[in-house]
């Protein structure tokens, strides 16, 4: 009997997030002018930075560049994150940090579905940032029961959806056919609808709670609400995003502009008011604001000191501008980065010296024309120019800098304070397995090309 041959969950997961994207571009036409002037900008400094076009087809990043996104979604329900849990693994994304989000007001906790290995990542980057409302959150015990019990009622995801899931587990894996059926109806989740569970009255008590939670509450399913491309140079952007008629938010998130982009840094503009029936209702006379635009940057991943160094300079930035950053103090927040941030070692050489950032190794030319390397260590094949390093890209996303995305978008109402703390295992229960240390993934990346390197010398 002939073995079914199955598709790579890297290959479903590349042809689901290009149809994530089309789906998208149709629904949101300001996402396809965004990811025009991505594009642009990308040739741009291509064309003018070689350091970086070079940099870029060293690792290989630039076979993704075109193809790097990641999208967000908020869920109600354990039962609701659990099965998208199972639904992200058929495509090999599996659930990556654990970001509360609470002690910036935001009522819930998160985690980033993504591929794990360089190998997979080199597919597809597609990330999904994905967030599990708090229920317990809600002070007003009626408003709670009401918003569980709307929850409780709905299915976000197809009868079929569901049945594929099944059929990879018990499988291991989908065939081409099954894979095609799977991105289709996979997809239904993540599609907005333009009417409401709730009638409009109820909807207003929900959005009075926190905006949210009627985002949350209120609609059939967790709606795909921004879906961001990468670029080259984030400066460039947010500078142009005026002249295409996009409004960015005040500050860029992250850390400062640098010689050596390190993590991550994102900017977003404003969700959009958009009309939607309430379920009393016949015609789309309410409005509903959740999707949004956003753009971001990616630089080397930080170690566990590099990352303890970024957060201090960031909370000493901030404790020093004594207030979130906004349109009125972007300047002097802009100028207190950098000068915080002038500490953080600005070369690749230093910063992995200092065991600030991972890197991936490379044998050189020299290398290879050269014998009776493998008794060198690694510091000496570096120095000797044997071996050299290209920064590990930052695949993950940062508490504040999310934190600061979800407020943009949902204006002041979002600045609660929850007098509660962090729940991990809350979270993990109702995923139901643990999240995954991101910095350990970064150190195994790093491991095995230091191995690769050292098993092709000679
Ligand atoms: C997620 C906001 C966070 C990011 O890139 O940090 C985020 C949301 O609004 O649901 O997408
Ligand atoms: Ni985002």
């Amino acid at each position: 009997m002939n073995q079914p041959s199955f598709v790579s969950p890297d290959l479903i997961r590349q042809r689901f997030s290009k149809a994530m994207s089309d789906m998208y571009r149709e629904e949101v036409p300001l996402y396809g002018a965004l990811m025009e002037l991505v594009e642009q900008t990308n040739r741009g400094v291509l064309d003018s930075a070689p350091d970086i076009a070079r940099q870029l087809h060293n690792t290989g990043e630039i076979e993704r560049l075109d193809l790097e996104r990641h999208g967000a979604i908020r869920v109600g329900t354990a039962a609701e994150l659990a099965t998208l849990a199972r639904l992200f693994a058929v495509m090999g994304m599996l659930p990556v940090g654990y970001y509360d989000l609470t002690p910036a007001g935001v009522p819930v906790h998160s985690t980033a579905f993504r591929a794990v290995h360089e190998a997979s990542l080199q597919v597809s980057p597609f990330r999904v940032f994905t967030s599990l409302l708090r229920l317990e959150l809600i002070e007003d015990p009626q408003l709670r029961a009401f918003a569980q019990s709307v929850l409780d009622q709905r299915s976000i995801f197809t009868p079929a959806a569901l049945a594929l899931i099944e059929r990879a587990e018990n499988q291991g894996g989908l065939t081409e056919q099954e894979a095609a059926d799977f991105v289709k109806e996979a997809l239904e989740t993540f599609r907005w609808h333009h009417s409401a569970t709730v009638t409009g009255e109820q909807y207003q008590q929900l959005s009075a709670q926190h905006r949210l939670v009627a985002d949350v509450v209120a609609f059939k399913g967790p709606h795909i609400n921004h879906l961001t491309p990468r670029t080259l140079d984030i400066d460039i952007v947010q500078t142009q995003m005026p002249a295409h008629g996009i409004t960015p938010k005040a500050v860029i998130e992250g850390p400062p502009r640098r010689q050596c982009p390190i993590l991550l840094r994102q900017t977003s503009f404003k969700a959009l008011d958009e009309p939607i029936a309430f379920n009393d209702q016949a015609d789309a006379r309410g409005s509903h604001s959740a999707r949004f635009g956003e753009i971001e940057q990616r630089g080397a991943a930080l170690t566990p000191k590099g990352r303890a160094l970024y957060d201090r300079l960031l909370n000493a930035a901030r404790d020093e501008l004594k207030d979130f950053p906004n349109e009125a103090n972007a300047a002097r927040y802009n100028a207190l980065m950098a000068q915080h941030f002038s500490e953080f070692p600005d070369s690749y050489e230093g910063m992995r010296q200092q065991d600030l950032a991972y890197f991936r190794y490379f044998v050189t030319d020299k290398a290879l024309a050269a014998s009776n390397l493998k008794t060198l260590t690694l510091e000496a094949l570096l120095e000797n120019g044997y071996l050299r390093i290209e920064p590990l890209v930052y695949e993950d996303f940062l508490p504040v800098s999310a934190a600061g995305i979800f407020q943009s978008n949902l204006g002041d109402s979002a600045q609660t304070h929850y007098g509660v703390h962090s729940n991990q295992q809350v979270f993990e229960a109702a995923l139901g397995r643990s999240t995954i240390d991101e910095l350990g993934l970064y150190a195994e990346s790093q491991r095995r090309s230091i191995e690769q390197c050292f098993a092709s010398l000679n």
